[in-house]
């Protein structure tokens, strides 16, 4: 009743609407409103009770926060589904046009970002004091659209309507100064900016489940410094006045979409510094309000650097020290790498963040000077220690090991791996730093959110606890000879599947068959996630298909999602084949609804809500070394589906926790592919030793599959044959049998279902409440502030 009232007051007096004119947008807004009016209420609490503990706070500094929709979210976390549903019923309008109305704050482009949504969940859940910061981008990651085959890209523009879950802080607001020049007079700097931008914080309460506790993401907009722009204004100089609004503006105008090419920008260079300044000034000011020596700072702030992107926070912090607060430079390094840690995200070489020092010394002067005092202090503690600045350069990963006082891994591989090749030699250096934390997701948005099937299923079985501590799930093992779970466990599955088929039906005009195996890789398009191996056994068995189509094949839906990299090329061929071959097999009649290639354009958040529980095999098949965790892989296993998928990233603990015989296993493990490399002509071998992989790159490179341009892949096939990095060929034969075998499995229904089940009632161990747990005490030092 008051739910129906409150939102047709805000239909009133907030948007000035009437039920009669509103349309879905203001519905959708009305109840956003509404929604966030009872956040309000558990956020001021949480606020009140951190203030009276006066407990250590978490900072978690981000370039992106792949947030997604937040409706479905709040309601859940709230705890308020049936009383909105009612209420949306009564008021005569449609629930699921309502909450699907939301754009997706698509504000990261992949598992990094999500990673930083996910934690900031469970961070909330568990009633730590956290503030997430980042960057509020008015455009987020581009939208994605196929035209003959190929991406193009599109501009994101989820700010032209109302983001109602926000509230602007107009009083929370900071000068972020960038270039000019340095003075130094009597032992002391003064940097004196060329340039001031303002950064605005926009605040979103993060609330956890049951709305117990509620943390802020607290996201920076860029505007123009008003006394710097009065200046030209004044001077009569108006179109020099809007250049440089303009220009303050492009700060936080767009999301970088490029994960893994680093390409040393000065725009990128600007958000980064922008966004950290901002929360460094920002959590200062917090903790200077009721304390009065900054010597005691490392009790209070912990600061998480996700990545490198914000490592420039170790030098603003020990410029804040020295210049502001006049700690002599040998105090301020140890003091704030006591505040500071460092997560890293990947090995690859080409993504790690290094800028010239030209760059740096144009747009941070005081920093790079700065940057200059660490390398020199650790230098004469460690005469051995690798550099920060390099042929040039400003290493910011070194910077970020050097200044962080924990330095952690996402899976126990890849930390491994950390310390055996990027890090070596500061590993040796510094023998505690490294440590694992391998990633987690959360189950209240991949299970319980995108899954209401499976969800209701699980708690008529065991009860609702899993919810806040997913090892509960184990108990589902019990369910594993019982016939009626099993079936009702299948029969969930079976409906998720339906309903992505009408969906897909609906928005692609393909017809699936919900009996099929669906077999999904949904993830960005690089080399190293293999894609193509997927596309190639993909092209292998609709080959054999049509040598035997009597055979009784199991039939297969391939699904294929993400984006590449807009300046990625050959990533955008390998979405070019895909969609060409698609073409080409989904006409043909011998292999009819046994098998289909679909690739919904535009992959996100929602898609992958859509996706993940409709998923019978989750396609995990980086080149062993390469993904340094992966979640997706841990989001379809919670969901019931069985991974193929080689001994990469968190692969590694998935197969262990749900047992070998529960997971498809092929490929070379990362010890033999850097073994392999050093094979002379490897990838021509493998491709000789394999009638089936030949067989494939010649109807490829013969234009099989694009007939009117029959070149267009010889780059791709050559690359193969010549500069197989990914080592596709030398694991495409044993990723082909394991398809098999996996085949096979699905035709014994029982016996998919027992493996299915055990992967879910086993995955307990990757919710991100456990690996925020980790943090906390291995890193952070800080705890819950929950009253009990
Ligand atoms: C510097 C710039 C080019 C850049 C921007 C974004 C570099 C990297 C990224 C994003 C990286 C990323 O998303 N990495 C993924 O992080 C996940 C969370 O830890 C891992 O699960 C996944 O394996 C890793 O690729």
């Amino acid at each position: 009743m008051t739910m129906k009232t409150d939102i047709l007051n805000r239909l009133k007096y907030s948007l000035g609407k009437d039920a009669e004119n509103a349309s879905t947008y203001d519905w959708r807004i009305a109840l956003s409103l509404v929604l966030r009016d009872q956040m309000v209420e558990t956020w001021f609490r949480s606020t009140r009770e951190t203030y009276a503990a006066s407990p250590k706070r978490v900072y978690y500094l981000s370039m992106e926060f792949l947030i997604g929709r937040l409706i479905e979210d709040m309601i859940a976390n709230l705890r308020m589904e049936d009383t909105v549903k009612t209420a949306i019923a009564e008021l005569g309008q449609d629930y699921d046009t309502i909450v699907h109305d939301e754009p997706d704050a698509a504000l990261g482009n992949g598992g990094l970002g999500r990673l930083a949504a996910c934690f900031m969940d469970s961070l909330a859940t568990l009633g730590i004091p956290a503030f997430g910061y980042g960057i509020r981008y008015e455009h987020g990651l581009f939208e994605q659209s196929f035209a003959q085959g190929q991406q193009v890209e599109k501009p994101e523009t989820w700010l032209t309507q109302r983001h109602a879950w926000e509230f602007e802080r107009p009083e929370a607001r900071y000068r972020i100064g960038f270039g000019g020049h340095v003075e130094h007079r009597d032992g002391s700097a003064r940097w004196h900016p060329g340039e001031v931008v303002m950064a605005t914080a926009h605040d979103t309460p993060v609330v956890g489940w049951n709305g117990d506790w509620g943390n802020t993401l607290r996201l920076w907009s860029a505007e123009p410094s008003k006394d710097f722009d009065l200046e030209s204004f004044n001077r009569g100089d108006y179109l020099a006045a809007g250049r440089s609004e303009a220009l303050a503006r492009t700060i936080s105008r767009v999301l970088y979409p490029d994960d893994t090419t680093e390409s040393g920008k000065e725009l990128r260079l600007k958000q980064e510094y922008f966004f950290t300044a901002a929360s460094i000034m920002d959590l200062l000011r917090r903790y200077l309000a009721d304390h009065d020596d900054i010597r005691d700072l490392p009790d209070y702030v912990a600061i998480q650097l996700n990545d490198t992107h914000p490592a420039i926070a170790g030098p603003e912090l020990v410029r804040i020290l020295v210049d502001e607060h006049g700690l002599p430079m040998d105090e301020a390094i140890p003091l704030t790498r006591r505040c500071l840690a460092y997560t890293n995200h990947t090995l690859l070489p080409e993504a790690l963040e290094r800028w010239s020092e030209h760059l740096m010394g144009r747009t941070l002067p005081r920093h790079l000077e700065i940057i200059r005092a660490i390398e020199h202090a650790h230098q004469t503690e460690f005469p051995d220690s690798p550099r920060i600045l390099d042929h040039g350069d400003v290493r910011m990963g070194e910077l970020a090991f050097i200044m962080a006082h924990k330095v952690n891994g996402v899976s126990a591989l890849h930390t491994e791996l950390v310390k055996q090749t990027v890090f070596a030699d500061l590993h040796r250096i510094h023998p505690d730093r490294i440590i694992n934390q391998t990633n987690g997701i959360t189950p209240r948005r991949w299970l319980y959110g995108c899954n209401p099937s499976l969800r209701h299923l699980i708690t008529d079985a065991i009860g609702e606890g899993w919810v806040t501590d997913l090892e509960q799930l184990t108990a589902l093992k019990d369910k594993r000879d019982d016939a009626a779970f099993i079936d009702a466990f299948m029969a969930s599955k079976r409906e998720n599947k339906v309903n992505l088929s009408n969906w897909i039906g609906q928005t692609m005009g393909v017809a699936l068959d919900p009996d099929a195996m669906f077999d999904v890789q949904i993830k960005r398009i690089h080399e190293y996630k293999r894609q193509l191996m997927n596309l190639l056994e993909t092209v292998a068995l609709w080959n054999e298909m049509r040598d035997n189509p009597n055979a009784d094949w199991t039939p297969r839906i391939k699904i294929f999602g993400g984006k590449a990299a807009p300046g990625y090329f050959v990533a955008k061929d390998i979405i070019r084949l895909i969609n060409d071959v698609a073409q080409v097999i989904n006409a043909d009649p011998v292999t009819g609804d046994r098998l289909k290639i679909v690739y919904p354009p535009n992959y996100n958040v929602t898609m992958a809500e859509r996706l993940i529980p409709a998923a019978d095999l989750s396609e995990q098949i980086s080149t062993a070394g390469k993904e340094a965790s992966g979640t997706g892989n841990m989001k379809f296993a919670l969901n019931g589906a069985l991974t193929i998928g080689t001994l990469d990233g968190a692969n590694v603990e998935i197969r262990d926790h749900v047992g070998t015989e529960n997971f498809f296993l092929f490929g070379l493990t990362a010890q033999e592919v850097m073994e392999r490399r050093t094979h002379h002509g490897y990838s021509r071998a493998a491709i000789e030793a394999s009638p089936r992989l030949q067989r494939v790159l010649g109807q490829i490179a013969e234009g099989r599959f694009a007939p009117q341009d029959p070149s267009r892949y010889h780059g791709l096939v050559g690359m193969l044959y010549d500069h197989d990095y990914f080592l596709v060929t030398c694991d495409f034969d044993s990723y082909f049998d394991t398809q098999r075998r996996a085949d096979m499995v699905y035709q014994t229904p029982e016996n998919w279902a027992a493996m299915a089940l055990v992967n879910t009632a086993s995955m307990g161990w990757f919710s991100s409440d456990r690996t925020i747990k980790g943090y906390a005490h291995d890193i952070w030092g800080a705890k819950s502030v929950l009253s009990a």
